[in-house]
């Protein structure tokens, strides 16, 4: 479904396609590499307790992170400016509330602004744990609900190859549901809030000045700097504005919410997982390269083939990393590391190879000393597991048969990852 919507979307360049083709998916030739050490400070030191970590070597690799990767990104608003809407008590045959919530980025009617769906168990007697996801496309795809307002989405118009955003149509309703599986989520005693990336930034080159990342030039500035945010880097801090939302609904308990994202988004999740701890848990759905993958494996999707396709996701920095990974100070064991010691999901599809699956595994198992030093138990092996056997305790890892997707059984691990955690 992903595909389609992604496709119809015209994301996936030609060019693009011809790369994942001729990828690297010979695992017995994959060099040999070293990691980067996770638990060894700048300069020199070893890390063996949790307070060395949380104080000193975790603001280390934020940083790197936030100077080479993602790029820095602007402080939260003072004052979340947001509106609720419109509530429903009886939405989904009445087995949810749902809420439909405006975010306001900046001060003008005319600034982007985000809407979030919010569904909620209905008949709950305490406020209830919530999975927070990004979306490809609008929150009208969630669910085949008449009750949410359609909206418009960015395509690219094949005769001009320009983008344009245009009105959705009623049969776009419900067109993403097997990735949210909403009712498996309610029956779990749990809420979904989603909102749509695109209504941050759209995803093309040049786009920017779409979406949020110009309310946060400097006057005169036309440019991000080379180490400040990308798409990516926006899309994290819009997940943070939802995560502010989601404090003041009494409904929500917020000490609970878990993120999610897929692919791009999956990466997106990670950062933003990383930048603010008040995730409990954050899911990373086959994010592949530049996400839970770790760049220097040279198999499937490498760091060039990221800043080719998508100059606009990552900072400029990032890019002197292009067949340079071995160069790197960081690698993707310690973005995984940075969600410590909270609850980190990691999953792989077995036929999306272009996101390298036992990279995505090695990732988290090499990130899981951290957790150890926080007395908790990681993903306990560092032999990839088969299909359809998830290992771990607080980090998880599941590789499932099928293509590059979200699926009915990703989401069965992630509600019971989500119930051992919350228990
Ligand atoms: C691919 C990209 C991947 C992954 C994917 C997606 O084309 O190369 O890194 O993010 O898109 O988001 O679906």
């Amino acid at each position: 479904m992903l595909r389609t919507i992604v496709g119809s979307l015209l994301m996936f360049a030609l060019p693009a396609l011809a790369q994942q083709a001729t990828a690297q998916y010979d695992e017995s030739k994959v060099p040999s590499y070293t990691l980067p050490e996770l638990l060894v400070l700048r300069n020199g030191e070893a890390v063996r307790d949790a307070k060395t970590w949380t104080n000193r070597r975790r603001p280390e690799i934020l940083a790197m992170y936030g100077a080479d990767v993602f790029g820095h990104s602007p402080a939260a608003p003072a004052k979340l400016n947001y509106e609720v809407a419109s509530i429903d008590g009886k939405a989904l045959d009445g087995k949810a509330i749902r809420k439909i919530v405006t975010i306001y980025v900046g001060e003008k009617t005319s600034d982007p602004k985000m809407n979030l769906l919010v569904y909620l168990p209905a008949g709950a007697k305490k406020p209830v744990p919530v999975f927070l996801g990004l979306s490809f496309a609008g929150i009208w795809t969630v669910a085949a609900d008449p009750g949410i307002p359609l909206g418009a989405q960015w395509v690219r118009n094949p005769g001009t190859r320009e983008y344009e955003n245009l009105p959705a149509q009623e049969k776009a309703r419900g067109a993403s549901a097997s990735q949210w599986q909403v009712q498996k989520i309610l029956d779990a005693g749990y809420g979904l809030a989603v909102f749509n990336y695109g209504d941050v930034e759209p995803d093309f080159a040049g786009s920017m000045k779409y979406g949020i990342r110009p309310l946060f030039l400097k006057p005169g500035q036309t440019e991000v700097a080379p180490d400040a945010w990308g798409a990516i880097g926006a899309w994290a801090w819009a997940a943070s504005r939802a995560m502010d939302y989601l404090e003041k609904d009494k409904d929500v308990d917020s000490k609970r919410v878990a993120l999610f994202g897929h692919s791009r988004l999956g990466k997106t999740a990670l950062w933003a997982g990383a930048l603010d701890t008040r995730f409990s848990l954050v899911i990373s759905n086959e994010s592949g390269e530049g996400g839970a993958a770790i760049s220097r494996r040279d198999f499937g999707e490498r760091t060039r083939n990221l800043n080719t396709s998508f100059p606009h996701w990552f900072d400029e920095n990032f890019k002197q990393y292009n067949d340079r990974e071995d160069q790197m100070p960081f690698d993707s064991h310690m973005l995984l590391a940075l969600i410590a010691p909270r609850g980190l999901y990691v999953a792989s599809a077995e036929e999306d190879r272009w996101s390298d699956p036992k990279g995505e595994f090695l990732g988290a198992a090499n990130a899981s000393p951290v957790w150890a030093l926080f007395g908790k138990k990681g993903i306990g092996t560092m032999e990839m597991p088969g299909l359809h056997q998830p290992v771990g305790a607080n980090v998880r890892y599941h590789i499932r048969a099928g293509k590059h997707d979200v699926t009915a059984y990703d989401w069965e691990q992630y509600l019971q990852f989500a119930a051992y955690l919350w228990k």
